[in-house]
């Protein structure tokens, strides 16, 4: 296999999430440098109904499938995730343990609901998993695994135009589109049922929800009739994010550097039990990822063999050119942090910028310091020269005016001269100034002294 789908579990059946293996994830698939061109897709629905199976037909991943011989017990626990091999742009498929589970019990309920509302805040699509059969079966396992994911939605706080994808397993012999009629009336039906928040009240279902269904024949009895609808399903998940394409109306895309950080604090978030705002949440995440990004940025900067040049160049003399080359540099330290925080929330990314100019004008500032000492020893070195002329030349009759007009010009030299060398105003020269201004004094005094 060129590609590795590497499948993991990202949750145990115990609920705890597995952080280490998350962070690996992101990094060994690369997914991390992947901006917003990625998408995440779950799968739900009852206990073995074929779910790991058709995540591993369609995406070439290698999640735990039910051994036929074994009778259907259950077989994928908590929450599993890999990488959809040979799909662009980037697929996060996820794996969630099957709905109405007989192992769990009467406590089941509370995973499912937890695993609802997971899928719902980090999918873009959802697949609902299903029995052809049940499709208008009024006790069927799919109406309280629907409602769990309609209130899940609208514990959100926001219109995310998720899609979801149903998938009719074992399709039967009743024509597709009575099928597709009678399941569409259902979920209306469900949707029109749950209570909702006041903010919500009459809002329709397409507003929250971009829906679409397919059925497939049976992957035990029609393999290759099987075959050839999940190959043409495949095809759906390329380009999948672009107009037109099954997440094509996926809202507030969120960058995947942050897609870790983001998973665990949504699941940390369902496990206490409190809302999930996720508008808060990713200022949250986008501040956490900023701030790391700003950090990552000023370490490399500390270590630019460019910067480590100059700055040794600038400690024995006075560099050429030294504006151009450390404002390059500066440039070159923004831009980096520009790319890699592009897709956060722009006041977020904005304010951390600044911070970050400020510290990397404090990692740049010796070299600035050592340009200052070089041009104030050049002004006094200048201003002495001119003195031995006068004092040599000297009469007291305008001996004084002819030095004032020395110093002044001296100064304005190192004045011009500092400016071109700065790079921000808080790189600011006047004690400098002042140094100089006190060594030109104590010059000029012992001169005037000699003389007089
Ligand atoms: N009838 C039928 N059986 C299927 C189909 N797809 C898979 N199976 C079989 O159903 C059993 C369960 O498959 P899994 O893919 O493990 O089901 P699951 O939904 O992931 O199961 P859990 O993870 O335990 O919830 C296996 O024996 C599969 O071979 C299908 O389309 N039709
Ligand atoms: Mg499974």
């Amino acid at each position: 296999m060129a590609e590795d789908c590497c499948s993991f579990q990202l949750i145990s059946g115990d609920g705890v999430l597995n952080r280490e293996g998350l962070e690996n994830f992101s990094r060994t698939t690369n997914l991390s440098q992947r901006g917003v061109s990625y998408a995440v897709v779950a799968i739900m629905g009852p206990q073995s109904g074929g779910k790991s199976t058709l995540l591993n037909k369609l995406f070439q991943t290698d999640f735990r499938m039910m051994d036929a011989e074994d009778g259907r017990t259950q077989t994928t626990q908590g929450i599993w995730m890999a990488k959809a091999i040979g799909i662009e742009p980037f697929i996060v498929a996820i794996d969630v343990e099957g709905s109405d589970s007989r192992e769990r019990g009467q406590g089941g309920a509370t995973f499912e609901k937890q695993s609802a509302v997971f899928a719902l805040a980090i999918a873009d699509i959802v697949i609902i998993n299903m029995w052809c059969h049940d499709i208008g079966r009024e006790h069927a396992a799919n109406r309280p695994l629907l409602k769990a994911v309609f209130e899940a939605m609208l514990r959100l706080f926001r219109l995310r135009k998720t899609t979801l994808l149903f998938v009719l397993r074992d399709q039967t012999k009743t024509p597709f589109e009575r099928l597709e009629l009678s399941l569409s009336g259902d979920i209306e039906k469900i949707w029109a049922e749950i209570p909702k928040p006041d903010a919500y009240k009459g809002t329709p279902l397409g507003d929250f929800f971009k829906v679409e269904i397919t059925a497939l024949p049976s992957y035990e009895f029609e393999e290759d009739k099987f075959k050839v609808k999940v190959d043409r399903l495949r095809q759906r998940f390329f380009h999948s994010i672009s107009p037109g394409g099954l997440a094509g109306d996926r809202r507030d895309a969120q960058p995947a550097s942050g897609f870790a950080f983001r998973a665990e604090q949504i699941w940390k978030t369902i496990k206490e039990n409190k809302d999930l705002d996720l508008p808060a949440m990713e200022v949250m995440v986008a501040t956490f990822r900023c701030d790391q990004i700003a950090k990552e940025t000023l370490s490399r900067l500390s270590s630019d063999k460019t910067w480590l040049a100059l700055r040794q160049d600038v400690q024995a003399r006075k560099a050429p050119k030294f504006k151009k080359s450390i404002k390059s540099i500066l440039e070159k330290t923004l831009s980096q942090y520009d790319m890699e925080a592009i897709h956060f929330k722009e006041s977020v990314r904005d304010d951390k910028r600044k911070e970050l100019e400020t510290e990397a004008l404090q990692v740049l500032y010796p070299a600035y310091a050592a340009m200052l000492r070089h041009l104030r020893s050049r002004a006094l070195k200048f201003f002495k020269t001119r003195l031995i002329k006068k004092v040599k030349r000297a009469s007291r009759v305008g001996f004084e005016a002819s030095i004032d007009s020395t110093v002044q010009y001296a100064m304005d030299k190192f004045e011009k001269e500092s400016r071109d060398v700065s790079i921000s105003k808080v790189w600011d020269a006047s004690a400098a100034k002042e140094n100089l201004f006190s060594e030109i004094e104590t010059t000029k005094y012992k001169a005037k002294n000699q003389i007089l």
